[in-house]
């Protein structure tokens, strides 16, 4: 688990973010099932949301606070449109520091460098059923119009080791979304 030294909880107003759905009901839990994602890249920051048909939240659901395996978002950024991603952003449990605490945080790395590239910020919805997970533009300079892939994963295995993630992909695995 790589640590994270600060994590800003603002996540800059949104414009108007481009929505789309994604099917439901197409992963075996409501907890990992995304109905709809968004993505904004006005202004500083990219934006991008995924809702969920039922809300775990990440900050108290049991499957997220797991130590051992954390349920997480993930989401890969073509800022190309070569269709090869160029950044993965995680929103995850990270340990603080060097302390056995650990935190929510949204961290940001290139896919041609092991080192994080920086911290992103977050914001909970929880009545809406949206985490929203925003990343400073001049952390990922672009060269086209952002593509995204968001991946959910609801790790279970805290339950029973046995127990395989529940994993939904929106848009469908492989395709990208352009937003605006
Ligand atoms: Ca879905
Ligand atoms: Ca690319």
């Amino acid at each position: 688990m790589a640590s994270v030294v600060a994590v800003a909880h603002a996540v800059p107003a949104a414009a108007v973010p481009v929505v789309s759905n994604d099917g439901t009901q197409d992963v075996g839990d409501r907890r990992a099932d995304i109905s709809s994602l968004s993505l904004d890249q006005d202004g500083v920051a990219v934006v991008v949301g995924v809702r969920m048909v039922e809300f775990a939240d990440p900050r108290t659901d049991f499957f997220w606070r797991n130590p051992r395996a954390s349920s997480l978002v993930e989401v890969k950024i073509d800022r190309d449109r070569d269709n090869k991603p160029d950044y993965i952003v995680d929103f995850v449990r990270a340990q603080v520091g060097k302390t056995t605490t650990t935190t929510l945080a949204v961290q940001v790395f290139s896919t041609t460098a092991i080192a994080m590239r920086c911290t992103g910020s977050y914001s909970l919805d929880a009545r809406g059923g949206w985490i929203r997970l925003g990343v400073p533009k001049s952390c990922i300079p672009a060269t086209a119009p952002y593509r995204v892939q968001v991946m959910y994963s609801f790790n279970r295995s805290a339950e029973r080791p046995t127990l395989s993630p529940v994993v939904d992909f929106a848009p469908d695995f492989g395709r990208w979304f352009p937003g605006p």
